[in-house]
């Protein structure tokens, strides 16, 4: 509208004009109610049931992670055998381990990772996962007395020998925890399952403090069961539950305000309207 243009205003009713009138004429033109500008895309479907009431506190759903050499492309299994009787030897490609209090008349001492079992990447245990329980499954070829899981508090690599830890590992609660986290029976032939979820849980609250176990004997009887380079390699299983929802969002009114379009589309026509009303004023400002 050109700024010295006149303007006529009409009201338009049914006989009578009100105070608010919901129609007029602006220069021949009818405006007002109804919308001059109606969403050029509707919602086709509307949620005709949307939820009124989501349980806020919806179970967890419970996942299984399983780590074992070879398997689905894992590679973490790290591991290898100290031993007194041959201190400088490096057992990291036997394809058994052993642990022994005597063996040719030296103690054997096992040392056993799963590494990257924590993280986001597909198979590993989510960030933020509870541990319900997990098992490691060792493959035994020869069946001995009870033997001990201390967590090692100290990095190795599977070359790393008898010497190499000083005299092997002590449970000194610097080189390895004095109370193991999990002590077998007596141990047979075949699969020993063995209850780790304390380990488990230790580990996820610092992943970095995962540097594995020593695997110590308790008498002469010693025990052998497949390492990583073995047929049937040690096997990490763990349960675990996450959230349905994610992490920063534990309410479902907060997830709700977020994903509600109706109120961003809201938002898009309350200020199509506004902008609308501001340049009819200015307009009407400038020729009246
Ligand atoms: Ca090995
Ligand atoms: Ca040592
Ligand atoms: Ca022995
Ligand atoms: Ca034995």
């Amino acid at each position: 509208m050109a700024p010295d243009q006149e303007v006529s205003i009409g009201f338009l009713g049914e006989g009578s004009v009100s105070d608010e009138p919901s129609v007029f004429e602006l220069n021949g033109q009818l405006v007002g109610t109804p919308d001059p500008n109606p969403d050029p895309n509707p919602d086709p479907n509307p949620d005709p049931d949307p939820d009124p009431d989501p349980d806020p506190n919806p179970d967890p759903t419970a996942m299984q992670a399983t780590f074992e050499q070879g398997v689905n492309g894992y590679r973490g299994t790290v591991d290898t055998f100290l031993q007194e009787a041959s201190p400088n030897a490096d057992n990291s490609n036997a394809d058994s381990l052993n642990i022994d209090a005597n063996d040719d008349g030296g103690e054997v001492q096992t040392i056993l990772r799963f590494e990257s079992i924590f993280g986001d990447q597909s198979g590993q245990i989510a960030q933020g996962a509870e541990i319900i329980s997990a098992e490691l499954e060792l493959d035994v070829s020869n069946p001995g007395s009870n033997i001990e899981f201390h967590r090692l508090l100290q990095d190795f690599d599977d070359t790393d020998t008898y010497s190499s830890f000083d005299n092997g590992i002590q449970a000194d609660d610097i080189e390895a925890v004095s109370t193991p986290d999990a002590v077998t029976g007596s141990v047979a032939t075949g699969v020993l399952s063995v209850d780790v979820t304390d380990s488990l849980q230790t580990w996820q609250e610092s992943p970095d403090s995962n540097f594995g176990w020593a695997i110590l004997p308790t008498s002469n009887n010693g025990v052998d069961f497949d390492s990583a380079e073995g047929n049937n390699p040690p096997r990490l299983i763990v349960e675990y539950a996450v959230d349905n929802l994610p992490n920063n969002l534990t309410q479902g009114s907060e997830l709700r305000d977020i994903t509600d379009t109706n109120t961003l589309e809201g938002f898009n026509s309350l200020d199509s309207d506004l902008s609308n009303l501001g340049n009819s004023e200015i307009n009407d400002a400038n020729t009246i």
